[in-house]
């Protein structure tokens, strides 16, 4: 049997990690706080274990293109929290009706589906309030577009309608930038806006985004294949199961490998060429490469 080389997060998101639970803690009401069941429901999924792989490119970004104040936090928990409400929303019954998120009940099965329902949305709010508090609203904007009915909406529908068909590459580069990438694209371009980066920046970070994002989700389909379900905190085989439209179904598992390497060298090289200090990109984009959860 060929032995898992799992690779640990480089410092820089461990230490970050930390900082934006902090900001999470501060920035969500407490569970205690009448309707408490809405109020434990978000404080469940959102400390559920997450990576935080979003709000730490979100403080890369914003680091790397010179911002030195505290207005990043709020624009990083709001990315995370998007997030939190995507997946809470895509597990239920309607959508994917999964039992099991990050090894745990899926919020929809630890409380019920209305208070998983109300949960997402109230995550969904609080993070366009959180934005609000940039004062940048080409930074809210970008959020609101990412996410959007050409971001990532237009991913998840794309995703339901392509369910049981034989896609084209095209077909399911689409559903994978919009479905995952445009979140963690429009996350390092938030970051950037609110640094006040130079257009070079800006277009730099972008390329990385997009690589990075659509590297995340080829990898992610890879994980339901040959992942390990201990380390995934949830069974592998869900795509095939649930007839999803995956990078391994349209190209094969050796191909979405080299396509996703592909991609991370690319995102780095992007963003060595024009950043002047990458080493943060650089290691996030490594770590996302090897990833195994
Ligand atoms: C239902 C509004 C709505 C949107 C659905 C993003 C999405 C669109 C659905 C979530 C399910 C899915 C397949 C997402 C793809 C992105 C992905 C691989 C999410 C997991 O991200 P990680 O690994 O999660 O960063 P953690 O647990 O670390 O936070």
């Amino acid at each position: 049997m060929s032995e898992r080389v799992v690779m640990a997060p480089p410092l820089y998101m461990v230490q970050k990690r930390e900082i934006i639970d902090r900001f999470i803690d501060e920035y969500i009401p407490p569970s205690d706080q009448y309707p408490q069941a809405l109020h434990e429901a978000i404080r469940y999924s959102i400390n559920a274990g997450g990576k935080r792989l979003r709000p730490i490119l979100a403080l890369a970004a914003y680091e790397a293109c010179g911002g030195n104040n505290e207005i990043i936090y709020p624009a990083a928990v709001a990315v995370e929290l998007i997030h939190t409400y995507s997946l809470i929303h895509d597990d239920l019954p309607c959508m994917d009706d999964d039992d099991l998120r990050r090894g745990q009940p899926t919020l929809h099965k630890k409380f019920n589906e209305a208070v998983a329902l109300l949960a997402g949305d109230a995550l969904h709010d609080l993070a366009f309030e959180l934005m609000a508090r940039t004062g940048n609203p080409d930074a809210i904007r970008e959020l609101a577009e990412a996410i959007g009915t050409g971001g990532m909406l237009a991913g998840q529908m794309a995703d339901m309608e392509a369910e049981g068909r034989n896609l084209t590459l095209e077909e399911i580069t689409f559903i994978h930038t919009r479905k995952t990438g445009k979140l963690i694209r429009g996350t390092v371009r938030i970051g950037g806006l609110l640094a006040g980066a130079s257009t070079d920046y800006i277009r730099a970070i972008t390329g990385y985004g997009e690589k990075i994002g659509l590297a995340f989700q080829i990898i992610d389909d890879i994980l339901d294949i040959e992942g390990d379900p201990e380390m995934l905190g949830k069974p592998v085989g869900s795509d095939s199961k649930n007839l999803k439209a995956t990078f391994p179904g349209v190209v094969g598992l050796e191909q979405s490998r080299q396509s996703a390497g592909k991609l991370i060298d690319e995102a780095i090289e992007i963003v060595t060429g024009v950043v002047s200090q990458p080493d943060n990109f650089v290691q996030i984009a490594r770590f996302i490469g090897g990833r195994q959860n």
